[in-house]
């Protein structure tokens, strides 16, 4: 039997602490803003926030180059404002998860700038180093290089540094046994103050084979096969068990977990002692929209998932995060039709199925894509970049840009809605992302009110969570598992059986689960009436879930 533990029965939310609440009106999100809103926070039941980088940083990539991992970012606040969020959450039974980036520094962080200022600086392998006299290193593929090239040339030293991500974020050298040991530091400085976990940002690319192979043609496009789980990456995560993790009672999660449910299993078996959950790509890496990668591949993920993790280990269960589109335009349908209802059918599948539910922010709000419609919209290096990259191959721009309306992940990183003041009531200056203009019919005041809103749905579904084990230990079973349009399973413990049933489809669409639910109770639909119509039949997004007899 699968063991109890309070992060098996939490719903995390999380925050981009940019685009929440900014108090002080320079257009930027900040700590103060998230303190003044945890009534709200509080008010979705939720059980912990995890909370994106909030550390000093040259904003490269928002908080995910950190300059020092020990001091709070000037734009989101002080120290003494840290203590007090957590201790305000601490107060009101909420934990509080932080982002831990560790694969790289910023290029800013004292330790680059050691290394990079001579060849026998005590930090120069603190990072990896390849000297040009060697010639070019073999090439490696980078995320956010405006030439995918992850090896940047330094003149100073006359040698070539690794970044996996951007150039302001060199990848710190794991092989070297100081860098863990600081790194072990910095977490317990967060532990000691009292935090709940960490979730691993890209740990998986920690480990490198440093003997630099030359890789296979284009095996960029299978990158997690290549970048992920290097050689020493389990010792590293069982060392660091043992020097910090053991010695807390807190949640870990990885970020990315290599390519199969195999490897996944590696990171959290408990008899491992490494992490405690994982959450996977493939689940999200499907694409431009559900329709097009099809239900019944996409259900086939998740069960293959399940299958693996049936008697041990643990997942993290996410439809979107500050890195996708937002949820309903990607899985759902964001037309003014079907948004609300779209929204709430996705939130019953996070809520129901087997895994920890990491839920983002706005998306109880039904939140969706703005659609830029011009690169000076985008702050994000992940489509600046690509777009720069493209314009000097003399790509097509237009096309790129059509499609970042689908597919930019910075689609969901616009500021929450709250009201409908100005700049729906996240900040009085000017904000640092546009707002997406839809706040005056789409905000938090409005959908308080309104007993059918999708936030109050959202309210309704974490509270049935808590309340029924079944869908937090309960055996998943796929049934109807070729339908097109309907994802339909049990959740089932203790003799108690939940049967869910969403329809992924704007039609109609039947069902067979073998199962006569006529009599049965309907425990919550997304339909304000809740009546069978016809049987073995589901209206466009609709979500039921029903107790068996
Ligand atoms: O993302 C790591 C990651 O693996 C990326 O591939 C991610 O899928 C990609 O950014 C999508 O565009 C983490 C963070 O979540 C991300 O925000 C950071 O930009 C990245 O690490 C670098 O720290």
């Amino acid at each position: 039997a699968l063991q109890q533990k309070w992060w098996k029965e939490a719903v995390v939310y999380q925050v981009y602490p940019r685009s929440f609440k900014d108090s002080d009106g320079d257009g930027v999100g900040d700590i103060k803003g998230i303190i003044s809103k945890l009534d709200y926070i509080k008010s979705l039941g939720i059980d912990a926030v995890w909370l994106n980088p909030i550390y000093s940083s040259p904003n490269d990539d928002n908080g995910y180059d950190i300059s020092n991992y020990r001091e709070i970012m000037k734009d989101f606040g002080t120290m003494q404002d840290f203590d007090l969020l957590l201790q305000e959450m601490h107060k009101c039974g909420i934990k509080l998860i932080m982002d831990l980036v560790v694969n790289h520094s910023s290029d800013e962080h004292e330790w680059f700038k050691q290394s990079r200022s001579s060849r026998d600086n005590p930090y120069r392998n603190y990072y990896h180093w390849w000297p040009a006299e060697k010639g070019k290193p073999p090439y490696r593929w980078s995320f956010f290089d405006v030439n995918s090239d992850a090896w940047k040339y330094d003149a100073q030293t006359n040698s070539y540094y690794l970044h996996y991500f951007s150039q302001k974020q060199p990848d710190l050298n794991w092989e070297n046994p100081k860098v863990r040991h600081e790194v072990y530091d910095i977490m317990r400085f967060w532990l000691d103050k009292g935090i709940d976990g960490f979730r691993m940002d890209a740990f998986q690319f920690a480990s490198k084979d440093t003997t630099w192979p030359e890789l296979p043609k284009g095996y960029e496009k299978n990158i997690i096969k290549y970048y992920g789980v290097g050689p020493h990456l389990h010792e590293y995560l069982q060392e660091m068990n043992k020097e910090v993790f053991s010695k807390y009672d807190i949640m870990t999660v990885a970020e990315g977990a290599g390519s199969s449910p195999e490897d996944a299993m590696l990171f959290v078996d408990p008899d491992r002692k490494e992490l405690n959950m994982a959450y996977h790509f493939e689940s999200v890496d499907i694409g431009k929209h559900l329709k097009d990668f099809g239900l019944v591949k996409y259900k086939a993920i998740f069960s293959r998932y399940d299958q693996e993790f049936k008697d041990k280990g643990w997942l993290a269960i996410f439809l979107a995060n500050h890195d996708q589109p937002r949820m309903v335009s990607k899985f759902g349908n964001d037309t003014p039709k079907y948004r609300a209802i779209s929204s709430k059918m996705l939130s019953t599948f996070i809520m129901t199925m087997r895994g920890t539910p990491y839920y983002y922010y706005g998306d109880e709000l039904g939140m969706d894509n703005i659609r830029f419609n011009s690169i000076e919209d985008y702050k994000d290096l992940d489509t600046r970049n690509r777009y720069i990259g493209l314009k000097n191959k003399g790509g097509d721009l237009q096309a790129f840009l059509e499609q970042q309306k689908q597919t930019s992940r910075e689609n969901g990183r616009t500021p929450f809605q709250w009201d409908t003041t100005q700049n729906a009531g996240f900040t009085t200056g000017t904000p640092w992302l546009k707002v997406n203009p839809n706040y005056q019919t789409i905000n938090a005041e409005a959908q308080e009110k309104d007993p059918n809103s999708t936030l109050n749905y959202f309210k309704k579904l974490v509270k049935l969570r808590k309340q029924e084990p079944a869908f937090v230990y309960g055996t998943y079973t796929l049934l109807d598992k070729e339908n097109p349009n309907v994802y339909a399973y049990t959740r089932e413990l203790n003799g108690k059986k939940l049967l869910v049933l969403l329809n992924f489809s704007d039609k109609e669409a039947t069902y067979n689960t073998g199962f006569l639910t006529l009599k049965s109770k309907i425990i919550l639909g997304n339909y304000q009436d809740l009546i069978n119509t016809k049987t073995n039949m589901l209206r466009p997004y609709e979500a039921k879930i029903i107790e068996l007899k």
